[in-house]
């Protein structure tokens, strides 16, 4: 079924590989020392990149390959029994839920097939009923909703180094809104199927396929974890584009709109896509961690004085973001709409 939609075509070849800032977690409970610099290197990452690799992290390797084998084995299962996960077919209302091919509702195509769950209060997956079917799928719920607290547990850290790397005096003002029993937080997990090959077709025409469109996160940050298939390329602040290499034990942050409006602009929310060359699958699960719907978003006034008390963007709430960001395109500019003039 996939093979039957034509994406546009990008380049022939992959960008120059990126040079990722790491940070390193594992001292950051035990030293204040070992805290301040990560702290520092997450707000440095934030400014120059939005976008950085978290390494010792502690989420245990047993747990991220149980989600892997589960992820593939749901996207194993023929076709008729992942679109009882379809949104309206017990996967929950649109966004939610399985589907192919069709990112949001304005027509945007990718080679890829996904899942898209709400997280709950609990830190669970609101995950479809069917889903819970099954004891094969039961087992997938149990891991989602393991991995989901592990991943929010350690985005709400790096959003208190983000906190302290900005030098704001509540280093909880980012975590809170993540923590927040309302947190518009979901889990997205996809499959990016092998680009099917041509017979005899050569090595060097071999086009690229979109596997998701360039955009930006709406959200305050990402948290994305893949397997070992390459795909995922960043756009530099000038506009150019570099690979990211993949990582399967280490998970890759960036900075969403939502925190670049927090910021007043000083982090940027990084364009970001995935496009689809190799031979292997990719699979990728993504946390995004987001604010209640009644949050209201503005500058954080310790960060406009910094400026000269200009303030970018005018106070919104989630809800308002959200709505506006589902009527645009992927590829859309969703900030603009909120700037001040
Ligand atoms: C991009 C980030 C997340 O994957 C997502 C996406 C959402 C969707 O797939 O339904 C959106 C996209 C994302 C941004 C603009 C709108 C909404 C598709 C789309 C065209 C789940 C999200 O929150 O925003």
């Amino acid at each position: 079924e996939l093979e039957q939609i034509a994406l546009p075509a990008v380049q022939l070849a992959a960008p120059p590989l990126a040079l990722v800032p790491e940070v390193d977690l594992s001292a950051v409970e035990a030293s204040d020392a070992a805290r301040s610099a990560a702290a520092r290197a997450v707000a440095k990452a934030c400014e120059d990149h939005g976008f950085f690799k978290v390494t010792g992290h502690g989420v245990l390797a047993p747990l991220l390959a149980r989600l892997d084998a589960a992820a593939a084995a749901f996207f194993a299962l023929p076709q008729r029994d992942k679109d009882k996960a379809a949104a309206g077919a017990g996967g929950g209302s649109p966004p939610f839920g399985y589907a192919s091919k069709r990112i949001g509702g304005n027509g945007d195509l990718g080679w890829i097939e996904y899942l898209l769950l709400g997280v709950t209060a609990a830190g669970a997956a609101a995950a479809p009923v069917a889903l819970s079917e099954g004891a094969d799928s039961s087992c997938f719920r149990d891991v989602l909703d393991e991995y989901i607290a592990a991943v929010r547990r350690m985005t709400c850290t790096v959003l208190e180094l983000v906190a302290q790397g900005l030098g704001l005096d509540d280093e909880g003002v980012f975590s809170r809104l993540v923590l927040d029993r309302d947190s518009d937080s979901l889990l997205r997990v996809n499959h990016y199927p092998a680009r099917p090959e041509a017979a005899g077709e050569p090595a060097e025409v071999r086009r690229r396929l979109t596997g998701f469109g360039e955009h930006t996160d709406p959200q305050i940050i990402s948290v994305l974890r893949s397997n070992d298939a390459a795909g995922l390329e960043m756009s530099l602040r000038d506009g150019t584009w570099v690979s990211v290499p993949s990582d399967t034990r280490s998970f890759f942050v960036n900075v969403g709109d939502a925190l670049q409006v927090l910021t007043n602009g000083r982090f940027r929310s990084v364009r970001h896509r995935v496009m689809v060359s190799s031979a292997r699958p990719r699979v990728s699960v993504i946390f995004f961690g987001g604010p209640p719907p009644r949050q209201r978003l503005a500058p954080l006034p310790g960060l406009v004085d910094r400026e000269g008390g200009r303030r970018r963007y005018r106070e919104f709430t989630w809800r308002e973001y959200k709505t506006s960001a589902y009527r645009t395109k992927l590829a859309d500019n969703r900030l603009c709409y909120f700037e001040t003039t």
